[in-house]
């Protein structure tokens, strides 16, 4: 049995369940209280504030967590980061009010900077050999310029919406971040074999995420060329049609590029060209 802490409420909760769930953990809904069993996998589902989540994994309260890579990085707790999860995409960066003149990143020596991530910029200022005041406040960083609080921010932008109706203008990308798993230092062989099994249900969900299948009819003698046109493709699946000289190709296809590679396919004769949903690729 292991114990997954993920985020309770807020912007990872709901990519953190649909993934456990794609993933075969399941927890109805009206069971997800402080700590859950999933029905069908050796796994407990504890709920916390994204905040708690490095430090219950670095005191061993959940053998694993669900959590952004910024508040790892922010918290310093002795856990590492095992898979990155492709979603809670986002940056921290440094913004200034919108007029300022910005040369270089020592516009900030001897500024005050608000931020709810005062190690990251810490860490950042000293390799920038910056010296400044930073201002720790727990939330609404983006008004701390405008009531004077504070010149700039250093805060999280994913659209960079919020920052433009505060008047701000992001100035240094400091670090990216996106949701990752965490696991503590030292884990039983057990729990090791449980995490490396639901790993590779995480790749095989990432794999497919995006993924078309398309299936498609061309003459035989265009398979070598059609299959030249998907490189990534280990290995088309061929099947003769009862029409003679004709072929039936299926392939999987990242949907970037199906269009793209639909009208490619279509140019050396592909026909009747159906695009499918793909539920897995397990390798
Ligand atoms: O209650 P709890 O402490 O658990 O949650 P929280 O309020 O601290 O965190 P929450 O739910 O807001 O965010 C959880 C995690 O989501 C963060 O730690 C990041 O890893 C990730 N994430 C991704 C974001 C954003 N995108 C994001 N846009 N977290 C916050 N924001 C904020 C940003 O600060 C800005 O104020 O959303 C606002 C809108 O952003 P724009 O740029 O799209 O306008
Ligand atoms: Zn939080």
């Amino acid at each position: 049995m292991i114990r997954i802490a993920i985020q309770a409420k807020g912007r990872l909760n709901e990519q953190s369940i649909e993934l456990l769930s794609e993933a075969g953990i399941f927890v109805e809904a009206n069971r997800r209280t402080l700590l859950a069993k999933a029905n069908n996998f050796p796994v407990e589902i504890l709920y916390l504030r994204d905040d708690d989540i490095p430090q219950a994994v670095a005191m061993g309260v959940a053998d694993i967590g669900i959590v952004g890579r910024n508040e790892v990085e922010e918290k310093e707790f002795p856990v590492k980061m095992i898979h990155s999860l492709g979603f809670g995409a986002c940056r921290l960066s440094l913004a200034i009010p919108k007029g300022e003149k910005y040369e270089s990143v020592q516009w900030f020596a001897g500024k005050r900077i608000a931020t709810s991530y005062p190690r990251i910029l810490e860490r950042y200022f000293r390799q920038q050999h910056i010296v400044a005041e930073i201002h720790t406040i727990a939330g609404s960083v983006e008004i701390a310029p405008s009531v004077g609080m504070a010149d700039a921010i250093f805060d999280i932008v994913s659209s960079g919406a919020t920052l433009i109706k505060n008047g701000l203008v992001e100035v240094e990308k400091v670090m990216e971040s996106e949701a990752v798993v965490i696991a503590g230092k030292s884990l039983s062989t057990e729990k090791e074999a449980i995490i490396t099994q639901l790993l590779f249900r995480f790749d095989a969900i990432a794999r497919s995420r995006g993924m078309k299948y398309v299936l498609m009819n061309l003459p035989c003698e265009a398979v070598e060329r059609a299959a030249a046109l998907l490189p990534g493709v280990k290995s088309p699946t061929i099947l003769p049609l009862q029409q003679k000289g004709w072929c039936s190709m299926h392939v999987a296809i990242n949907e970037s590029e199906l269009w793209n590679k639909i009208e490619l396919l279509k140019s050396i004769g592909a026909q009747d060209i159906l695009v499918l949903s793909l539920e897995k690729m397990i390798p």
